[in-house]
């Protein structure tokens, strides 16, 4: 099977790259990665020889077209991906999420290629803290973000596409990934990272924010069993049960680093923050028998702290770009 990823070179991608090397014998991977900031083509070294990695963009149509005419199967990561950029500048996202998954669409139309999208639980919007609900496949869109409402939109375009142009699609809505290779802007990355460099954790708000994690390797596994045993033009939502509020998650990685539980300070809300995600994923467990492999968060979390102690050169450069970014806007509170 050849298969086409984009934004291979990222978070989610390479793990699923390198886990599908692992796990499969049947899958010829070219990746498609415009390596962008958040990309860090490095972490394919050691699978250089085994995957052909194209630089481009995925709204780059003629080049899409020859990529995607090659593949039986195109699974599409790519996308700007990080809520605080889409609030700083939200063009790339319109650009990225929303016309290079047209651009996808098209070729995959042309070329009668199966097509799997890659999505988020914050297409739905958010959910009270005392709301005894979750997420599925049947709540309505309300999306908050810059960030969120361009998934939303690339979601709507694929269920189009599907409607009418019978395209061999399926989507599926992941809630919050952690683990490898995941960039230190983001929240777990960048508190185990500001532990790691002498730098108090910074939560935002009141940090009850709850978000429901799960490991990147059930996200890829899930992914899988939605491309082998999936029914074309369905949604699934892939969740682990993972809620937790920030300064929870904050608390567990301090004591895992072996420091107060409270070292962390609260600093400057993220504007219209999401309360909280849940995701209900009996859909996906009931219909393609998928279970979760990382069911103990804090051990988990435990693994993930090693991984960044262990490769700090992968992350040591891009650290104090991060920060200074973040300081342009971030107060403490209190
Ligand atoms: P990431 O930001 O770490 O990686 C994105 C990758 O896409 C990078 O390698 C980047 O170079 C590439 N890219 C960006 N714009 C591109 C373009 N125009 N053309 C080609 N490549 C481009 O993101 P991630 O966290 O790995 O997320 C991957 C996907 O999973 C995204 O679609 C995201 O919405 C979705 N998702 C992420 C999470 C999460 O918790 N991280 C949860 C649910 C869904
Ligand atoms: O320094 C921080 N302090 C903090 O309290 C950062 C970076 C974040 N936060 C909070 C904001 C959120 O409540 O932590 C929570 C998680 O933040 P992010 O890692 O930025 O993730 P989130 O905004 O929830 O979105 C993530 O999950 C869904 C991914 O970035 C998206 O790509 C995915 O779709």
């Amino acid at each position: 099977m050849r298969v086409l990823v984009t934004g291979g070179a990222g978070f989610i991608g390479v793990n699923f790259v390198l886990r599908t090397l692992a796990t499969r014998d049947d899958a010829e991977i070219t990746i498609l990665d415009k390596l962008t900031y958040a990309a860090d083509p490095g972490s394919l070294d050691p699978v250089s020889d085994q995957v052909r990695l194209v630089v481009g963009d995925i709204a780059d149509a003629e080049l899409v077209d020859g990529l995607v005419g090659q593949a039986d199967l195109v699974v599409h990561f790519a996308a700007e991906s990080h809520n605080d950029n889409s609030l700083n500048d939200p063009s790339p996202f319109v650009t990225t999420n929303l016309v290079g998954t047209f651009t996808l669409l098209e070729a995959v139309r042309r070329h009668g290629v199966r097509y799997h999208h890659i999505s988020t639980d914050e297409v739905y919007g958010d959910l009270d803290l005392d709301d005894p609900a979750r997420f599925t496949e049947a709540t309505p869109y309300n999306p908050s973000s810059p960030y969120s409402s361009t998934k939303a939109g690339s979601d709507l375009l694929v269920r189009a596409w599907v409607r009418s142009f019978d395209i061999a699609a399926t989507i599926s809505n992941c809630s919050n990934n952690y683990g490898p290779y995941q960039h230190v802007e983001k929240f777990i990355p960048r508190q185990i990272t500001n532990v790691l460099t002498g730098v108090k954790p910074r939560v935002y708000g009141d940090g009850r924010n709850v978000r429901d994690w799960i490991h990147v390797d059930d996200h890829n596994d899930a992914v899988w069993a939605i491309i082998d045993h999936g029914r074309i033009g369905e949604t699934y939502l892939i969740g682990a049960d993972g809620e937790a509020d920030n300064r929870t998650v904050v608390e567990t990685i301090l004591e895992l680093l072996g420091q107060p539980r409270d070292a962390f300070v609260f600093v400057t809300d993220r504007p219209g923050h999401d309360r909280r995600y849940a995701i209900d994923s009996t859909k996906l467990r009931t219909e393609l028998q998928w279970r979760p492999r990382y069911t103990d968060f804090t051990s988990g979390l435990a693994a993930t702290i090693e991984w960044y102690r262990e490769n700090e050169k992968w992350w040591r450069e891009r650290k104090a770009g991060v920060e200074a970014g973040y300081a342009k806007n971030e107060k403490l509170l209190g």
